[in-house]
């Protein structure tokens, strides 16, 4: 037995209660290990502490829906009967048994003395604790919105053209929020029924992460009253609003860093920042010996002290505001992994007593488990999985089994109650466009149905529905070409999404179920994946791929006689 590629701890992603009477046990071995058992029962039960029937806790075989080179998960989901339980598992390998507890490892002979194993231990599952995030996320398809170039209202005072192609963060458009409200009915129609907005206070730049108001909707967009309209057309249609918080940094023009520039030490907002040296560089330099910190390094967006209590009192108040007043459903927290926890618990504790299912989101690009622990963000954007299928669509030297282990990776990181309001994205205004990336329709629309049949709830970025191209921050931010969208290759790309996120709304499988990838051989790059009896194929490789079993085709590019394509898509319901 390989010891060291054996591990469990007693807390999550490992052990965590789903609910207040289901407790989610993982275990993770090396591919070597042929069966595992849990020995499970109450630690105050008489067999479990001490005296000769001390191991007498129910035994029960658990099963592994993955086996990998290197890895094999084993899950079990048990009902502890007084929401307490101690455990310990029970490993097979080649003829050997060993027991695996808390203290380690030992063999059955040394199972029966008093001191070994120590169990791993569950003490209570207190409803309190269990992270419980808001479950209309789960029925959610985002569709996020770069306000200045998705659609200029007759309102704007914007005179420049709205064109298509190349554009720079410098250049206004003109798209506002009365003409967000305009296309509501195109997004109900295309099925979406989340909106996610990037920062739409005032603000000295075009993409508004440099707040200047955080109380006013900027100019360039519309006023505060056209925001509660937008909110209640979207609400009419039921599509959920998400606005972005940018509260890790302000922008230069902000009131109180314009007090702090002026009077320093004596200026009654000097503790709103972390400014470590005065007087400060000038505001427009970016500099790396900044006498005050900011976000990255960039000096006009100084960062705001999050750990000050006056901070998190104003921060707190203008969320109630826009949860309690707008009516907002949701809001992403821009650099949400630089804000203090301190201002991130208070401020999920008094946005749940006004919104008991508000979601928070947090921008976090890496393993947020600190922050999941529910008593701070619902969710994280989930980046990994967007690098986890770049990856593998990008190289390909990557196989199919390398891509299930990265989306076990991904989708394992955190509880299943997390997994499934993860909000998972393929791009963003911060990455390049997926139909860029992608380079062909085929690789692109394959992304799309790994989007929407994977666990989580799925965002899509203004113009994906017609293959918007675009690299790099700022060219992922074109204007959204409206005279385009009756072209034929346009209308065709619109019906197979529209199709796509039909499924994900409402399949049951696709909201419910876990996630198992089938045995692929070492090198393929068919990928294949079960969702319940939904099941999804993906010939990534080179040559047709003839379809085992059979099923009803639920979505299908390039089937034909049910051989795959290379670059084909079969979405379907398992019948045999
Ligand atoms: C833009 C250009 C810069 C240029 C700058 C000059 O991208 O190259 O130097 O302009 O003004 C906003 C604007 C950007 C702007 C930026 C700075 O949207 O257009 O930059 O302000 O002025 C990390 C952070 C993550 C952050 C990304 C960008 O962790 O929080 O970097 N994302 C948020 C927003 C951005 C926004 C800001 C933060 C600032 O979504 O749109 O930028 O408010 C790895 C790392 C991540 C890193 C990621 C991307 O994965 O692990 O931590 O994210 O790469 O770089």
């Amino acid at each position: 037995m390989n010891f060291a590629a054996v591990f469990h701890r007693a807390q999550a992603p490992y052990s965590y209660a789903l609910n207040p009477d289901e407790l989610i046990l993982r275990l993770q071995t090396g591919p070597e290990a042929e069966r595992v058992f849990l020995h499970w029962g109450d630690p105050f039960e008489a067999g479990i502490l001490g005296g000769a029937e001390r191991w007498q806790g129910q035994r029960q075989e658990i099963t592994s829906p993955l086996r990998l080179e290197h890895c094999l998960w084993w899950n079990v989901t048990i009902r502890p009967p007084y929401k307490r339980c101690r455990y310990y598992f029970e490993l097979h390998q080649g003829g050997e048994v060993w027991f695996y507890g808390e203290d380690g490892f030992c063999t059955p002979e040394q199972n029966k003395s008093e001191d070994r194993p120590a169990a791993f231990h569950q003490p209570w599952m207190n409803p309190a604790d269990i992270p419980a995030p808001p479950q209309w996320v789960r029925d959610t398809v985002w569709y996020q919105i770069f306000p200045d170039r998705f659609c200029r209202s007759g309102a704007s005072s914007c005179q420049t053209p709205w064109r298509t192609g190349p554009v720079t963060n410098e250049e206004r458009f003109g798209g506002d929020l009365p003409g967000i409200c305009e296309k509501l009915d195109y997004l109900a129609g295309l099925g979406v029924n989340g909106l996610y907005l990037n920062p739409i206070f005032a603000a000295d730049s075009v993409h508004k992460y440099d707040t200047r108001d955080y109380e006013t909707v900027d100019p360039d967009f519309g006023t505060n009253e056209d925001l509660a309209r937008l909110v209640k057309s979207a609400h009419e249609r039921g599509i959920w609003v998400m606005l972005d918080a940018v509260f890790n940094h302000c922008g230069a023009s902000f009131g109180p860093w314009q007090d702090v520039l002026q009077k320093g030490p004596a200026s009654r907002y000097w503790n709103w920042f972390m400014v470590n040296r005065w007087p400060a560089p000038t505001p427009d330099r970016d500099t790396r010996d900044s006498r005050y910190y900011s976000f990255a390094f960039a000096s006009n967006m100084p960062k705001l002290n999050t750990n000050e209590p006056e901070v998190i009192e104003y921060v707190c108040g203008l969320c109630e505001r826009w949860v309690g007043e707008y009516g907002v459903d949701a809001i992403r927290f821009d650099v949400g992994n630089e804000v203090s926890h301190r201002l991130l618990k208070e401020l999920h504790r008094r946005l749940r007593a006004i919104r008991p299912d508000v979601y928070l989101l947090g921008e976090i690009w890496h393993d947020a488990s600190p922050w999941l622990e529910g008593d701070e963000y619902d969710a994280v954007m989930n980046y990994p999985l967007q690098q986890a299928v770049k990856g593998f669509f990008a190289n390909k030297d990557r196989t199919a089994r390398t891509l299930a282990w990265d989306l076990y990776r991904c989708l394992g990181m955190y509880r299943r109650q997390t997994g499934q309001v993860m909000f998972n994205l393929l791009d963003s205004h911060d990455t390049d466009r997926l139909f860029t990336r992608a380079g062909n329709e085929d690789a692109f629309f394959q992304q799309l149905a790994m989007l929407f049949t994977l666990p989580g709830s799925p965002s899509i970025y203004y113009g994906t529905e017609i293959g918007l191209p675009g690299g790099h921050d700022p060219d992922c931010r074109r204007c959204m070409p409206w005279d385009r969208l009756d072209e034929p290759e346009n209308k065709e790309r619109i019906r197979q999404l529209k199709e796509l996120i039909r499924l994900r709304r409402t399949l049951p499988e696709l909201r419910e179920s876990g996630l198992c990838f089938a045995e692929t051989e070492a090198e393929g790059r068919n990928v294949c994946y079960w969702r319940g009896d939904v099941e999804v194929l993906l010939n990534c490789g080179e040559t047709p791929w003839q379809l085992p079993g059979e099923g009803e085709p639920l979505f299908y590019r390039n089937l034909r006689e049910n051989a795959l394509a290379p670059g084909g898509i079969c979405i379907r319901r398992i019948t045999e």
